[in-house]
């Protein structure tokens, strides 16, 4: 993909009305702070246009990516932050849960775990719904340059076990700061 422009189109929070384009989205879902502003940020070329940040929770809507007027890049909120209200975290549950089932244009969901950790509950519900929904899932190993080398096979198994992946999910390792994984990202999405 040659990004020719993009632009933060529309942007959802829990009360809002869901925007029906009339393009392609894939979404990336995945605990907070797992990195997917940061993965979207890399997909665009961008250094910050998908705001980011080190503490937790920082998404709080949804965020929707135009890329070259072709298809949405679409930026979820994440799950599993301890210091965001139970209130508050339902209210985004329902939001996140209401955008899955109702978007005409969701092509894939494209589902986060870091590296470093073991898949929790909410990854494997996350994975869970995703494949129950038809969608094929597809794994993004992320912060791949906090590992060594050497321990990246030994990692990428326990995000497997851990999720009990269909046999021929894909996984990819993939870095925001040295973009390892960027050209097969987009690879994938092309096929979409
Ligand atoms: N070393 C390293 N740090 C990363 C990578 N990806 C993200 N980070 C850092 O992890 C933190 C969280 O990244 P975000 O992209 O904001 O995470 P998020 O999943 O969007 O988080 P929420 O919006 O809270 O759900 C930031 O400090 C990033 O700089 C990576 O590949 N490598
Ligand atoms: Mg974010």
């Amino acid at each position: 993909m040659v990004i020719k422009n993009v632009a933060l189109e529309t942007v959802c929070g829990i009360t809002s009305v869901l925007p029906d384009n009339d393009k392609m989205e894939i979404a990336f879902a995945g605990k907070s702070n797992v990195g997917k502003s940061s993965l979207i940020n890399g997909l665009m070329n961008r250094k910050s246009l998908a705001r980011t940040s080190s503490s937790p929770g920082k998404t709080q809507t949804i965020n929707f990516y135009n890329i070259n007027d072709e298809m949405y890049l679409v930026d979820l909120p994440g799950y599993g932050y301890a210091k965001v209200a139970q209130a508050v975290k339902e209210k985004w549950g329902k939001l996140i849960e209401r955008y899955l089932h109702e978007s005409k244009q969701l092509k894939a969901v494209f589902l986060l775990i870091d590296i470093r950790h073991e898949p929790s509950e909410n990854d494997k519900t996350m994975y869970d719904w995703i494949l129950h929904n038809g969608y094929e899932p597809i794994i993004i190993a992320t912060k791949l340059d906090k590992l060594k080398r050497s321990q990246v096979p030994k990692h990428l198994k326990q995000v497997r076990t851990g999720l009990n992946v269909v046999e021929g999910t894909q996984i990819i390792p993939f870095s925001a700061e040295t973009k390892q994984g960027r050209d097969e990202i987009w690879a994938l999405i092309d096929e979409l």
